[in-house]
């Protein structure tokens, strides 16, 4: 490695180093009050421009990540797009023109965007990449070639030797010499292409396993040297490799809030975060960028995933109410299959459709987008918890929120500093009245939250972003002919349709006998499953036959089931 260059990189960063302690947020936060990222995984270009126009902007997101555009190696797995063939923009997402429409697209819906830049590494394969180009294990000609990848050909297998990690191979993925001249020319000469194209900010893919010294080196070639990074460190105790030396370049994601999200929501009490953040040994909150849940930990369990329902949910209600660093949402798709791609290739054709999630659209998750903007700059104020898992706090004049994690309602006074008046619960659509005192009485249903804020004073006029219509839920229509004393009811996995138990199942509706009808409301995008049962008037209990019947909420709007009972 080049001192020289070293040197200089340092003497380039000293202003921007300077700029850390300023009041003004450092060059790495993620800049200006929309500090919120919709992270698009595996969505092709042309969904994400929809999105930006349709959802994103509307919604107040101040950022969307897009997954990496480079030429990588071929697949229907989603991991292929980490093994970078060339940096020539073009994948089964789509090409550079449609990448470039994207970003303007975004641009023009008030939206910047990200890329997700995979620079750490090549790719361990052979053959040809998604642009066309071939190449082989060290050589992606027109690239790089064996010269440039790092001494160290072995696996990475000690994560407390630096050297290791930082040098040899994660995977068998071959790693690039960053610290060579014409690797860090070529790899700065990627991301100038990017923001020749518009892009405001990177996700740096594996950054520990970069020196910080090369990612300075690189950042400092950049035409905007000031640009938003977004660094994959994940702190782990014991590593040689820790988040806080990256300050410099940039923010750090911060694994643990979201491995204690998942805890704390699934098996401790909510109680317990009233001094989330800092207090838990997190890095500091304008250096850090949080999620619930990203590709990889929704994958191998590290964190909660849409799999776990309502505590999914409101942990995003959590973390968007919650003044600590800048939040990711991940919005990706339905999957068994650990390593399936993205469905039709990336092509969303309609939100919770082909498996499509679109959690960036929730209205528990969307409209918490806007609650937090305007709360942006405020301190937690009159937090109140009930010793378990039923919390509120708000954010000082602008904002208030609560969330029941708990198995039944709750009813309570709360005590706001939110100035007297009418506002919209943008978690449910109802209307809310503040009193002089700054206090409201309100019911809670069981894992439910509710959420106030200055700028949504009528649900008249606030329109719970991407969701036109607040009522969301299932309609259950279902077709069986009965004997005198039996009933029709529901129940299924989610806790609102009892939670697979027969004693809470939900009785339907005769009215229209021999169809029995019952409205039940659930988050948009909840998926669940259900069946029918038929209860006798001594309580007997009879299953209707065959697999669990399974459907998804909409954004807007209720699914409507019409069955058959199966007898
Ligand atoms: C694929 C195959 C592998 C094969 C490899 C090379 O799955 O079996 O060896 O190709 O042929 C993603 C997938 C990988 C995939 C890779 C390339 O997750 O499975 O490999 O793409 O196609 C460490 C790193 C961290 C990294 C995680 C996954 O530190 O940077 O591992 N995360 C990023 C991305 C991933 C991506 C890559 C990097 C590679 O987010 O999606 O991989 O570009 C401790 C340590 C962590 C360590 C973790 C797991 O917690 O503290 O640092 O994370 O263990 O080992
Ligand atoms: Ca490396």
């Amino acid at each position: 490695m080049a001192r020289k260059t070293v040197a200089a990189a340092l003497a380039l960063l000293a202003g921007a180093a300077a700029a850390v302690t300023a009041p003004t947020p450092a060059q790495a936060s993620a800049p200006g009050g929309k500090d919120v990222t919709a992270v698009m995984f595996e969505w092709n270009f042309a969904s994400v421009a929809k999105a930006c126009t349709d959802e994103l902007g509307p919604d107040g997101y101040g950022y969307v990540q897009v997954s990496p555009p480079n030429e990588h190696i071929q697949g229907t797995s989603w991991w292929t797009a980490y093994q970078p063939v060339s940096y020539k923009i073009g994948t089964k997402l789509g090409d550079r023109s449609a990448f470039e429409s994207m970003v303007d697209t975004c641009h023009a819906a008030g939206v910047k965007v990200v890329a997700d830049t995979v620079i750490n590494h090549m790719a361990n394969a052979s053959g040809t990449g998604t642009a066309g180009s071939s190449f082989s294990k060290y050589d992606y000609p027109g690239t790089y070639s064996a010269a440039d990848m790092d001494d160290c050909t072995t696996t990475i297998t000690d994560y407390t030797n630096r050297w290791q990690v930082q040098h040899c191979e994660m995977g068998g993925l071959p790693d690039l010499d960053t610290g060579e001249e014409y690797v860090r020319k070529t790899i700065a000469g990627y991301m100038n292409d990017l923001l020749s194209l518009g892009v405001d900010g990177f996700r740096i893919d594996a950054a520990k396993h970069i020196a910080e010294d090369d990612l300075a080196n690189i950042k400092s070639r950049l035409t905007n040297p000031n640009v938003y990074w977004k660094q994959e460190t994940i702190g782990a105790v014991g590593e040689a490799v820790q988040p806080p030396e990256y300050y410099n370049t940039g923010d750090v994601q911060e694994f643990h809030y979201a491995y204690d999200l998942k805890r704390v929501f699934t098996s401790e009490k909510l109680a317990e975060l009233s001094n989330f953040g800092e207090a838990w040994g997190y890095v500091p909150s304008d250096k850090a960028s949080v999620f619930v849940t990203n590709h990889d930990t929704e994958r191998n369990g590290g964190t909660l995933t849409y799999k776990d329902g309502a505590a999914y949910t409101l942990a995003h209600v959590f973390m968007l109410a919650w003044p600590y660093g800048s939040p990711d949402v991940h919005s990706g798709y339905e999957f068994t299959d650990t390593n399936a791609g993205g469905p039709n290739n990336g092509q969303v054709n309609a939100c919770y459709t082909d498996g499509w999630k679109c959690q960036h659209a929730w209205r528990e998750i969307a409209s918490m987008v806007k609650f937090r903007n305007t709360a942006a700059g405020t301190a937690v104020t009159n937090w109140w918890d009930d010793g378990s898992n039923a919390i509120a706090f708000g954010r000082g004049d602008k904002a208030y929120v609560v969330i029941n994690h708990e198995g039944s309602t709750l009813s309570h006074t709360f005590q706001t500093s939110l100035p007297a008046g009418g506002y919209c619960d943008v978690q449910s659509g109802k209307a809310v009245t503040v009193d002089s005192n700054g206090r409201f009485t309100a019911t809670l249903g069981a894992d439910s939250a509710l959420a106030l804020y200055v700028g949504a004073k009528s649900c008249d006029t606030t329109t719970p972003p991407a969701s036109p219509d607040p009522a969301t839920g299932a309609s259950f229509n279902v077709n069986a002919t009965t004997q005198w004393g039996q009933n029709i009811y529901v129940v299924g996995d989610n806790p609102a349709l009892g939670a697979w138990n027969t004693a809470n199942a939900l009785k339907l509706d005769p009215a229209s006998y021999p169809t029995w009808k019952l409205d039940v409301p659930l988050p948009a995008g909840t998926s669940f499953a259900y069946k029918y049962i038929r209860k006798d008037a001594a309580g007997n209990v009879t299953w209707e036959s065959g697999a669990n019947r399974t459907a998804t909420v909409p954004a807007s709007g209720e699914v409507a089931l019409n069955d058959t009972w199966r007898s």
